[in-house]
């Protein structure tokens, strides 16, 4: 079902930051609209002037999507294979390059909801691509091997990196050594290092790994291998919090060293880069599409390989601050890419700059810690019983005590008096009302106090020496009750 050809303005546009959790299952984060979109693929000419589009995943979801392209079945066309973004369950599906959907399947337990990040190359030489899927955050680092049907090619997949490791995991297939079959090349998602990681197809580490950055940096690395006329190369993007810096790796004597650098946006660009080989001018050899992670405006940028731009365009929306992500496809047959595009939200997009905050949803009973709007940090509280509402406040951190005592009198024999002594972890956000541990009850995810934040001893020992004195503190329903709306946005559920 090809959709009417649809016109683009080619526009030059402008920037900002990015959000992804460190760590923690957060598949009920609060996103907000203006990063999230719904998993609709749109495959472009090379010019830009011309696409078809059509939807994949459910079209009430703002899911996103991840793309890849390769020839699954081994008849010389290309397939359009995508995975599910966030909020969604783990599907990868095939589709051909009309948006008829060939195949889906589940790669992870249906309960995941973190997204699946797909690649697609022949392993193995026999002519047909395999599909390689990771998780995106909330889960351990499993990779998994499937045939174009969806049966699996390795049943307990493989541990790209250490099994406690939940910040999603990035991944790439392309022939590396020139033997016909396809390396897969692995990369952690924010809170990991910047290990990049090289397995064959039948996931054995190649002992070819490199750090692409400095060993403590945590913000997260995306990767794409580029064909050159010297031979395939490694590029590696941040995704997110950093300088937009694009490093390029080549292959010398038994590993990788780094051949040159540049920044794809300019150097106060905070979105984080995600990357993808595009081969914008039919010469077989790849350009590099750039794109933000969120936060800014759906520019998808083509850089040479020195870094210089050979273009910019909008490919969502102009209201859209999320990520995309990008494939590039033969789709009609004439030797020329088309390039695949589907928005790619971010799991969740928080305070862009505030170096750290802290959300309290009281419908989800859930608090949410960030830094520069990534999701560091989340767990279940108990907010104010009906009766002593927790307040909807945009306050700061007062002050901290380590420990408190808490009385109150509501008039002689009322049941609703109290006295806890030495409750430990005390952070004081407005009049009040406090976030706090809590040792006398463990009913956590259902409201039960008096309008403090209650939490679990050990998650208020967390966040009481993460936060600081002024760190920024929202408190708010999601959905937003009657008029309220935090940060003046419409939030949508995912
Ligand atoms: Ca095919
Ligand atoms: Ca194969
Ligand atoms: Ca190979
Ligand atoms: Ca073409």
């Amino acid at each position: 079902m090809k959709s009417p050809i649809f016109v683009v303005s080619v526009l030059i546009l402008g920037c900002l930051v990015y959000a992804r959790p460190g760590f923690a299952a957060v598949v009920d984060a609060p996103l907000r609209a203006d990063h999230a979109r719904v998993a609709e693929v749109s495959i472009w000419q090379s010019n830009f002037q011309e696409r078809e589009r059509f939807q994949t995943f459910d079209a009430s979801r703002l899911s996103g999507g991840n793309l890849a392209s390769g020839d699954i079945d081994g008849d010389g066309k290309p397939e359009i294979i995508i995975g599910s973004g966030i909020g969604v369950s783990p599907l990868v599906r095939v589709y051909d390059t009309n948006g008829k959907l060939i195949k889906s399947f589940l790669a992870y337990a249906q309960s995941f909801h973190g997204g699946v990040r797909v690649a697609v190359a022949d392993l193995d030489g026999d002519g047909k691509a395999e599909i390689i899927t990771a998780p995106g955050p909330g889960m351990e680092p499993l990779i998994r091997k499937f045939h174009g049907d969806g049966t699996f090619e390795i049943p307990n997949g493989s541990l790209a990196y250490a099994k406690n490791f939940q910040g999603g995991v990035h991944i790439v297939a392309a022939d590396l050594d020139g033997d016909g079959k396809a390396e897969i090349i692995t990369t952690p998602g924010p809170g990991g290092g910047p290990h990049v990681r090289i397995f064959n197809g039948q996931f054995e580490n190649q002992n070819k790994d490199f750090f692409a950055f400095a060993n403590d940096m945590r913000d997260g690395i995306m990767p794409a291998v580029l064909r050159t006329p010297e031979g395939p190369v490694i590029a590696i993007a941040i995704e997110s919090w950093s300088e937009p810096i694009v490093k390029i790796f080549q292959r010398q004597g038994n590993g990788y060293v780094p051949k040159n650098e540049f920044l794809a946006f300019d150097r106060n660009w905070r979105s984080g880069v995600s990357i993808a080989a595009v081969d914008l001018n039919a010469d077989g050899f790849d350009e590099i599409a750039a794109h933000g992670n969120g936060g800014s405006t759906a520019e998808l940028r083509f850089l040479d390989r020195s870094g210089a731009v050979l273009g910019k365009y909008l490919v969502q929306d102009p209201n859209y601050r999320g990520g995309l992500s990008v494939a590039q496809i033969d789709a009609d047959g004439d030797g020329r890419m088309e390039i695949a595009t589907v928005a790619n939200a971010p799991v969740v997009s928080g305070p862009l700059y505030e170096e750290k905050s802290v959300y309290v949803n009281i419908s989800q009973q859930r608090l949410y810690a960030y830094e520069h709007g990534r999701l560091v940090n989340t767990f279940l509280v108990s907010t104010g019983i009906s009766k002593y509402p927790t307040p909807v406040v945009t306050t700061t951190v007062q002050n901290k005590t380590p420990v408190k005592r808490y009385t109150w009198n509501y008039g002689p024999g009322n049941p609703d008096n109290y006295d806890l002594p030495n409750v430990q972890w005390n952070m004081n956000i407005y009049g009040y009302i406090y976030i706090h541990g809590t040792y006398w009850h463990h009913n956590f995810g259902h409201p039960m106090s008096h309008g403090c934040v209650n939490l679990r001893t050990s998650d208020a020992d967390w966040i009481y020496h993460w936060a600081d004195i002024g760190t920024p503190v929202r408190t708010f329903y999601h959905p937003p009750a009657q008029n309220e709306q935090p940060e003046g946005t419409t939030l949508a559920r995912q």
